[in-house]
């Protein structure tokens, strides 16, 4: 029986997480990338191979490159875009070359993966991430006080806004703004307050439709050359899934999904099938999408998150929350045995907990939080696969 690899994310020398803390949490296969590379450069075979040599000499393999970044002028076909992809090729072609054949990356304009709060106490007093909705419309009128940002927004959520602002003191809301532009850990990029209105500035004019034919335009360049070298590039669906600050995102929904399939067939034209993106929306139903994407599914990461009726979430346990995790794992399942491959998996994300508290972590991505995920993602898969 096909099992998923068991994988962990490792941000290279600089992670407080060793190569060796991965390996003792049972993973065979590590996902990583080269941060230290200025996004839209070309990742040389030297630095690559550096890098492989590094996870092979813990026992591991480096199974998933998380990410290879898009250059905003990617996104919105500006100054130097086409430059840009030609280096993304020569990246893809120079990883093949070095046997690495997975590559995550996403479409998200400006902002990766986005929180409000990244210690947010749970009942066990372990701290998890959470996103409240009112913040993130209190950051955009009084903090970035984005031109015609109210336009957005119903009467109900800027008074909800307003009320959470003036709850606020000064040293929550220098939080609120550094959580919100300082880029999460892997989001590759950080701004200032005026850089990051800049960045905004370069999307007027940019809609869904308009970023959708950019992400197109990307992949018909882009997934040629995968096919040739055989990569399988995954996108990463957007974190939250939907437009944000006044920015369109495109990869929320399976129809989202479904568009891109259909206007670059290869399969290499894939997915990274995140549970804890797609389930911000309760009209994503994830079994379902598991299997309506089976084929072009090669990296999934396993979280679950918790919403309430205003658009916020926490991150819960990770068999805990609004996903269905036993559904989307035996689905999953069925998806490798029908494919006969082993699809690499990471748990996504994990609570800051017990000696971890003591330390400073990468939000999200503390050791035992993750260990925790992992070891009970396995489990569950593990009983599954017995019962089959
Ligand atoms: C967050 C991650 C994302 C992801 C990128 C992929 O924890 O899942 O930052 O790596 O969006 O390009």
């Amino acid at each position: 029986m096909k099992q998923m690899i068991q994988t962990m994310r490792w941000y290279g020398p600089n992670d407080p997480v060793s190569l060796w803390d991965i390996r003792q949490a049972g993973c065979s296969g590590v996902v990583t990338a080269l941060h230290h590379i200025p996004n839209g450069e070309v990742w040389t075979k030297d630095e690559i191979i550096k890098r492989k040599k590094e996870v092979e000499s813990a026992g591991m393999s480096w199974s998933v490159v998380e990410s290879v970044p898009v250059h905003e002028s990617i996104k919105t076909q500006s100054e130097g875009f086409e430059i840009y992809i030609e280096n993304y090729q020569q990246s893809l072609r120079n990883l093949s070359e070095c046997g690495v054949n997975t590559v995550t990356y996403n479409f998200m304009p400006v902002m990766d993966w986005t929180r409000t709060n990244l210690a947010y106490p749970m009942p066990d007093r372990s701290l998890a991430l959470l996103y409240v909705r009112a913040e993130v419309v209190a950051f955009d009128l009084f903090i970035l006080k984005r031109k015609n940002a109210e336009k957005d927004y119903s009467s109900e959520e800027i008074e909800r806004a307003t009320k959470r602002f003036e709850e606020m003191n000064e040293e929550e809301k220098q939080l609120l703004q550094q959580n919100m532009i300082k880029g999460l850990p892997g989001s590759e990029e950080s701004f200032t307050i005026e850089q990051f209105q800049q960045a905004l500035d370069k999307y007027n004019g940019i809609d869904a439709e308009k970023l959708r034919a950019n992400l197109i335009y990307f992949l018909q360049q882009i997934i040629p050359v995968a096919d040739k070298c055989n990569v399988k590039m995954v996108i990463h669906p957007d974190d939250p899934p939907y437009p944000l600050l006044g920015l369109p995102r495109v990869v929320s929904t399976a129809n989202d999904i479904q568009k891109l399939a259909d206007a670059v067939p290869s399969l290499n034209n894939g997915l990274c099938f995140c549970t804890g993106s797609f389930g911000v929306r309760a009209d994503n139903d994830l079994p379902a999408i598991v299997k309506q994407f089976g084929d072009r599914i090669n990296f999934v990461h396993l979280r679950s998150t918790k919403r309430n009726e205003w658009g916020d979430f926490y991150e819960d346990n990770h068999l805990e929350g609004d996903v269905d995790m036993y559904a989307v794992v035996k689905e999953i399942v069925h998806v490798m045995q029908r494919r006969d491959v082993s699809i690499p998996m990471r748990p996504d994300h994990g609570h800051q907990m017990l000696d971890d508290l003591n330390k400073k972590t990468n939000p999200g991505y503390s050791a035992i939080g993750r260990l925790r995920g992992l070891a009970e993602l396995r489990g569950l898969e593990w009983g599954i696969i017995r019962s089959l």
